[in-house]
């Protein structure tokens, strides 16, 4: 096994981590450690499945029926239908950095609206010489880039930010509400370009084309930089969910910027202010300052497995942490693992491919002596940027503030094996 990142600080975390139950001692010497199969029995026999003739496919491939268990989950104030809706990613059952399409969360303040990509129009209009419009058929023709990136809404982890409790549940009910995929889409620039810009463009208006009028200003600059409409997810369109037939994209950028249903860019001279920026995704800071535009979404990381509501199967033994990170800001530099509360911290692998705003899989052998432990896991990106325990965020934020909450996550794992969320 071999650790890329910050070789350096190895040793020392390693001498400290022998006494805490790490098998870090394997990893040093080259070997990867398992957990242990048992020895294969002499007859082995042929399975069932080779002696019948299997079922028929699907035109359109699904999960494995034993699979159906893993599904995105509904706030509980949330009906399906309702106008506002959010359903998390299960990513307590994700290995990877790609969520499928099918589990990506979701967002919706106005439900999902039914959208005919033949009567669907883009506008860019504003302070450009050339209004624009641009049907779907022909924002296809346009030349597009591909690039994985997570998405998170600003309200992620609000459970954790908000209750003075720790809630009993699993990760994708605590901080289900982020998701990382492939996007494909035609870059604004190209967009804004054709349009020509006028004197004094400096800010955009997107709407989308939902009931409730979702709209959000974003500097010019940023746009014409790193933005795109994002027409195709994973390789395929975009699915209902996520905007389809198009939406704003924004590396790194709050999830409700990145505007679903697409249908107006107005190019301006300021902010519009509209309510969804004005009210909803304002945030206090304890001094009573308002924290407004806070675009990008910071270094996070979540270890997925072991993770809330889980139990593990033996008392003690070998056991993989691993998880997820990801940051608004550039690439992942760093992740450390601690399972004795943030006593002690080791380095974690980072698995590639280490991408800029994207998820990162990082892992690190545990073998487990069966006692109490509490496991945490803090990203660091490549600015220095590094998670805040629990406490340091909440003496930023005022009391009733839950955006861009970042803290490290705890999990206790009892001598029964079973995993709680907690605050450490
Ligand atoms: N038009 C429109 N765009 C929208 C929203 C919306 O309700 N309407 N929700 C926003 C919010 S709050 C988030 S977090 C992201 C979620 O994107 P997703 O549903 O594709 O995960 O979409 C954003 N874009
Ligand atoms: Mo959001």
């Amino acid at each position: 096994m071999t650790f890329p990142t910050g070789r350096q600080g190895l040793p020392t975390h390693r001498r400290r981590f022998l006494g805490s139950g790490l098998a870090m001692g394997m990893a040093a010497l080259g070997e990867v450690a398992t957990a242990a199969a048992p020895p294969l029995p002499l007859a082995s026999r042929m399975p069932d499945s080779m002696k019948t003739l299997g079922g028929a496919d699907l035109a359109y491939g699904q999960p494995s029926a034993h699979e159906q268990s893993v599904q995105r989950v509904a706030h509980p104030s949330t009906a399906q239908t309702a106008g506002f809706a959010i359903w998390r990613t299960p990513l307590q059952h994700q290995r990877g950095i790609i969520t499928p399409s099918g589990l990506h969360f979701s967002v919706h303040h106005n439900a999902l609206p039914e959208m005919a990509p033949d009567r669907h129009e883009l506008m860019v209009h504003g302070l450009v010489k050339r209004p624009l419009r641009f049907d779907v058929e022909r924002l296809l023709r346009y030349p597009m880039v591909s690039r994985i990136h997570f998405l998170e809404c600003a309200g992620n982890s609000a459970a954790n930010a908000l209750s003075p409790t720790a809630m009993n549940q699993t990760l994708g009910d605590l901080a289900g509400e982020v998701s990382c995929a492939e996007w494909t889409g035609v870059p604004l620039s190209y967009l804004f370009n054709e349009a020509g810009l006028k004197e004094g463009a400096t800010w955009v208006v997107a709407e989308g084309a939902d009931g409730g009028s979702h709209s959000r200003s974003l500097p010019l600059s940023a746009l014409l930089k790193d933005g795109f409409v994002a027409l195709y997810q994973n390789g395929e369109r975009l699915r209902p969910s996520q905007g389809y037939p198009m939406r704003l994209f924004m590396p790194g950028w709050e999830g409700n910027v990145n505007v679903k249903w697409l249908h107006r860019l107005e190019v301006t001279d300021q902010p519009a202010y509209t309510k969804d920026e004005s009210g909803l995704y304002t945030q206090v800071l304890d001094n009573g300052q308002i924290e407004r535009f806070a675009f990008h979404m910071d270094v996070k990381s979540v270890i997925t497995h072991p993770s809330g509501l889980q139990t593990l199967p033996e008392a003690r033994g070998f056991y993989e942490i691993g998880g997820l990170a990801w940051s608004g800001h550039g690439r992942i530099a760093k992740v450390e693992v601690s399972v004795d509360g943030g006593k002690s911290w080791a380095l974690a692998q980072l698995h590639a491919p280490v991408l800029d705003r994207a998820f990162t899989r990082f892992t690190l052998p545990w073998q487990w002596d069966g006692k109490k432990a509490t496991l945490m896991s803090r990203a660091t990106d490549e600015h220095g940027r590094s998670q805040p325990s629990r406490s340091e965020w909440k003496r930023k934020y005022a009391m009733q503030s839950f955006h861009h909450y970042n803290a490290v996550q705890a999990w206790r794992v009892g001598t029964d094996g079973r995993v709680e969320n907690v605050y450490a």
